[in-house]
């Protein structure tokens, strides 16, 4: 049977809150129970139609034309409201505007730039390992690594001033909040945000930046006309907005993970090459960052239902990411599944274009760290950071038995 275009009959509604304190603690009971209420629910607290179904997920997110995102990937609606910082060029913007930056950047992170990378950073994750290791057998898994490793690498393939890198994370936390609706963490963010974006804004002019660098490299791009000047430092800041708290919270979650599976600890160890898998698989299983919006270009059509022009669509990567109808065992973190096809860098014209540098990253801790440790456990309770987007670790203290 169709339904009438227009009339929402029998649609599921739900008046949970996926930004609330104690969804953000642990978001899997909802997710479970907006996958099943159906392929799509009305979200009737904030009036967004949501996709928790892979299946729903995936196709929303490959669907530009009917799903855009230039009118913000987040709650707010650009058609309505101003955005709180000039949109991005990328993550913010539909083809054909979004496709030079997109092209320049993919060339920018492409494979010539990390062959570049890749000795410097087994290196760097090998020194940082070694320093760790040697303050004890007990350490704090975000404090002490995950939250130090991209802030040592990163900024300097970008080719960032060395002053004021603390203010990477804060920035990008922000950002991430402000995705989510006005609750208590964009408020908590809100008095600095003037100065953050001040300060992100000046590192990315070109004086600012080093000559050599991914900065410098995005800024060439607009010599050989590729971009306009004009766009270059947005570009530049798409790096900054998106390159420092998600490898941080990706590196932290391939580490909860292994903290809370010996078994697959063990085979890591024994096949060290897995830990590119295993980063895939964390960033499924954990899906670090869990929801983004689209806004409907018209009245779109979602099974018996219909999407009205103009209205905010939810889509739970998280939720797609251990939907049981793709996925055997889903809530398992397994070195022997297949994690490909997961969303959680997204899919389509917008799917994450670092990720390359996100794994190269997590391979060069991974191994470095799969060579000197024979075990790795919690040695306390982790505890969790809530963003109104990403799934984070605040604190993960672990206990290591060295080889
Ligand atoms: C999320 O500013 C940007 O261009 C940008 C910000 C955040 C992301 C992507 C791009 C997905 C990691």
């Amino acid at each position: 049977m169709t339904a009438t275009l227009g009339t929402n009959a029998a649609l599921p509604t739900d008046d949970v809150d996926p930004f609330s304190h104690e969804v953000l603690e642990d978001p899997l009971p909802m997710q479970e129970a907006l996958r099943e209420a159906g392929p799509m629910v009305h979200l009737t607290r904030y009036d967004v139609y949501a996709f928790a179904r892979y299946e729903q997920v995936h196709a929303a997110l490959v669907d530009w034309q009917d799903f855009q995102s230039a009118a913000g990937v987040g709650l707010s609606n650009f058609r309505h409201e101003e955005p709180w910082r000039p949109p991005s060029l990328l993550l913010e913007a539909d083809p054909p505007r979004h496709d030079a930056p997109r092209r320049v950047l993919t060339k920018v992170l492409g494979p010539r730039a990390l062959r570049r990378l890749r000795d410097r950073w087994t290196a760097d994750a090998e020194a940082l390992v070694d320093e760790v290791l040697a303050s004890g057998a007990e350490f704090d898994a975000v404090r002490d690594l995950t939250s130090v490793f991209p802030l040592r690498v990163f900024p300097d393939a970008v080719g960032l001033g060395r002053e004021g890198r603390e203010n990477l994370l804060p920035y990008g936390d922000h950002a991430f909040n402000a995705f989510g609706p006005a609750n208590d963490l964009v408020e908590r963010g809100t008095p600095r945000v003037a100065e953050l974006s001040a300060w992100v804004a000046d590192r990315c002019r070109r004086e600012a930046l080093a000559p050599v660098g991914f900065g410098a490299d995005i800024w060439a791009a607009s010599d050989r006309g590729e971009i306009t000047p004009e766009m270059a430092p947005l570009v530049v800041r798409s790096l900054l907005t998106a390159g420092v708290d998600t490898t941080v919270h990706g590196l932290s979650a391939v580490l909860h993970a292994f903290a809370t599976h010996p078994e697959e600890w063990q085979r890591l160890r024994v096949q060290p090459s897995l830990a590119r898998l295993a980063f895939d698989e964390a960033v499924r299983w954990e899906s670090p960052v869990q929801t983004f919006f689209r806004t409907a270009t018209s009245d779109v059509r979602v099974g018996d239902h219909v999407v009205p022009d103009g209205s905010k669509i939810l889509m739970f990567l998280g939720a797609a990411n251990r939907d049981p109808r793709r996925w055997t065992r889903p809530d398992a973190f397994d070195l022997t599944r297949d994690p490909s096809g997961h969303v959680g860098f997204g899919m389509g014209i917008h799917q994450c274009v670092g990720q390359h540098v996100a794994r190269l990253e997590s391979e060069a801790v991974l191994t470095a760290l799969a060579r000197r440790v024979r075990s790795l456990e919690l040695a306390g309770p982790a505890v969790r950071h809530h963003n109104n987007t990403l799934r984070a670790w605040e604190s993960i203290p672990v206990r290591v038995r060295t080889a």
